[in-house]
């Protein structure tokens, strides 16, 4: 696995000869990593986070009420805000800037800044692709910022609401992170991160309806507003949580993530999870190219309109080198 994770990283090099950052990327696994010995640290609830995040669940459930009430427009602004908020995350903090899988012009990272302010998840792109590469290297181990190790529960939602196993931490400021202090757009989306959460995530979906076809304010604040957000969250979640326990493995079966459909569909592309675990850089994170996968679609469209450059791609010969090396069996083409 080791000589072959190394050849794709040489082999992102030569892709291209401006490539230089994508190198830098730390996202391919480190089996040198230990665990510290001895009893874990105590677990530290955040009460703050633990009350917000009920609050927004209950908010969402009343969105949920009141979808009978919302026009048919609501509805179809309700599923285009769900949109750019997940392309926000997947083709934006995942894709992009996590993995640096393909290059993105300016207008399109304003693009996909904006819409991650429109989704927000965590913290600023900074921090998002900083946890996701930690996650990456040190997947399941307590450096692993959602360690699906400690169950679904935790995967899912309850890493939010305690503070950092401190391995996390240490480890994630040892990462290598130039790419990202080096690119303009996130750092302006870090230094305005509140004013265009608040304006994107919460007003813009609010006064849209309201302002241009007389919606209600509530309708518009609970189910464009607190109902899509808490969705778009969950769909993310279920990447962590169920897309590493529940699936098939056909790419490597010595890692727990998985390929999901489902979770596929709800995250617009992002639960082929055995594939992109495996093949980190490759930005359709599956075999399979566009299927179930929104955000492959979107992002061919951009190449096509020149927007974006340079997706990377795995190869047919190395996959299915690799599914007869270490695949559980389950893929029919292999
Ligand atoms: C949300 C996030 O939902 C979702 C992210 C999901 C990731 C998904 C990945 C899935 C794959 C991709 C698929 C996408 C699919 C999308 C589908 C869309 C339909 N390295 O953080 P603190 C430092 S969020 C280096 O406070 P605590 C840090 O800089 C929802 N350093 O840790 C700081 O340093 P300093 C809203 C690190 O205290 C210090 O440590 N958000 C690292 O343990 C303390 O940092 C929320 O609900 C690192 N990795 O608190 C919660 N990490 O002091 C927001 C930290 O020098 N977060 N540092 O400034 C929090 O409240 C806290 O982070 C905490 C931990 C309570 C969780
Ligand atoms: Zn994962
Ligand atoms: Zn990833």
């Amino acid at each position: 696995t080791e000589t072959e994770t190394r050849n794709h990283h040489a082999g992102r090099q030569q892709n291209g000869g401006a490539m230089a950052e994508a190198s830098t990327v730390e996202d391919v696994f480190d089996d040198t990593y230990e665990e510290k010995d001895g009893p874990k640290p105590p677990r530290m609830l955040v009460w703050r986070n633990i009350i917000l995040m009920t609050l927004l669940h209950i908010g969402a459930l009343y969105g949920l009420i009141l979808i009978p009430n919302a026009s048919v427009l609501t509805i179809a602004w309700t599923a285009v805000c769900y949109l750019i908020s997940a392309l926000g995350v997947t083709a934006g903090a995942h894709r992009l800037w996590s993995h640096r899988s393909y290059k993105a012009s300016f207008p399109l990272r304003v693009f996909l800044a904006l819409a991650n302010s429109m989704a927000f998840q965590q913290n600023d792109i900074y921090e998002w692709a900083r946890d996701h590469r930690v996650h990456h290297k040190y997947s399941e181990t307590d450096a692993d910022p959602h360690n699906a190790t400690r169950g679904f529960f935790f995967a899912h939602i309850g890493w939010l609401l305690v503070r950092k196993h401190p391995d996390v931490i240490e480890k994630g400021k040892k990462l290598e992170l130039s790419d990202l202090k080096a690119d303009k757009v996130v750092m302006f989306q870090r230094r305005h991160y509140k004013l265009s959460v608040v304006m994107l995530c919460f007003l813009v979906p609010t006064l849209v309806p309201w302002y241009f076809w007389g919606e209600s304010l509530s309708v518009g604040y609970f189910v464009p507003g607190l109902l899509r957000y808490a969705v778009v969250l969950n769909a993310t979640w279920l990447v962590n949580s169920a897309a590493h326990i529940w699936g098939t493995r056909p790419y490597d079966k010595t890692i727990n993530p998985r390929e999901n459909p489902l979770v596929a569909f709800s995250a617009i592309g992002e639960g082929f999870h055995n594939y992109h675990h495996t093949f980190p850089f490759d930005y359709a994170t599956s075999e399979f190219g566009c299927k179930l996968n929104l955000t492959t679609a979107f992002i061919d469209t951009m190449c096509y309109l020149g927007l974006a450059k340079d997706p990377k791609r795995v190869s047919k010969e190395m996959i299915t080198a690799r599914i007869q090396r270490t695949g559980d069996g389950s893929n029919k083409s292999g």
